[in-house]
């Protein structure tokens, strides 16, 4: 495959780089710098053909969308806000995995009228409360939740939950569960085409790390 010519590969730093290492390296691909520490935005690797971007985890979706990135790594909770316009989502790599779910405190749906939802899963949380037939208004945060309630800026959130703890100690319990999230890889539509040959052999080797890291 030395004729294709190189690719990159989008990802957020924290815990989808670090759960990402294991399926990079069972395809031969082993970072030249910790994203942690290194202020570099592009990592090269030990693959000659293969650089790592650093990125904002909801960005990953439109460097790939745009062909900045051949291929990303990306929350499925991302993935549902973007869209998926112009990628396909042939792995799911079972890293970085929570569950998307209401929550607010424990009596928060026994309210009157229509309920306020505070959420950055904009999308998901109106797909979710249209698929059961509720109005209710949503309000656009960026981060921080668990807040909404506490201030009465809003009856629910959508967030996303894994231990609880972030719940716990504000006071609040998860109520319903939305989906169940983890990270895909996604691969730009006009590179998958062009650059075959090497994507092939990594999204071959991404399932088969998969599955040897799920067994
Ligand atoms: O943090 P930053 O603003 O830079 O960006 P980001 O939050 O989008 O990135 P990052 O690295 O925090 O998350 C990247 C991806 O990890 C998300 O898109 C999810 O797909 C996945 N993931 C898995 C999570 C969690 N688990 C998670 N627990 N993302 C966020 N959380 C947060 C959650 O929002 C809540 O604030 O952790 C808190 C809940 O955790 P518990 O354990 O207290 O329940
Ligand atoms: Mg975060």
């Amino acid at each position: 495959m030395k004729f294709d010519a190189p690719i990159t590969i989008a990802l957020s730093k924290g815990r989808i780089f670090k759960q990402s290492l294991p399926l990079l390296a069972h395809a031969g691909i082993v970072p030249a710098d910790d994203p942690e520490t290194s202020r570099k935005l592009i990592l090269d690797t030990n693959h000659e053909q293969v650089k790592l971007v650093i990125i904002r985890a909801t960005d990953v979706p439109t460097y790939v969308e745009y062909g900045a990135a051949d291929i990303g790594i990306a929350g499925k909770d991302v993935l549902l806000e973007h869209g998926g316009e112009g990628l396909y989502e042939p792995v799911d790599l079972k890293i970085a995995r929570c569950r998307m779910m209401t929550a607010g405190y424990p009596d928060a749906t026994q309210k009157t009228g229509r309920l306020t939802v505070a959420t950055k899963y904009v999308k998901s949380a109106q797909r979710f409360f249209a698929a059961k037939g509720e109005q209710v208004e949503i309000i656009k945060l960026y981060g921080s939740m668990e807040l909404a309630p506490i201030v009465g800026l809003a009856d629910l959130i959508v967030d996303l939950v894994e231990s609880g703890n972030t719940l716990k100690a504000n006071g609040l319990v998860p109520l319903e569960h939305i989906c169940d999230i983890s990270s895909r890889l996604v691969i730009n539509k006009a590179s998958w085409k062009m650059k075959h040959g090497l994507i092939t052999q990594l999204i071959d080797a991404f399932r088969e790390a998969v599955h040897q890291h799920s067994h």
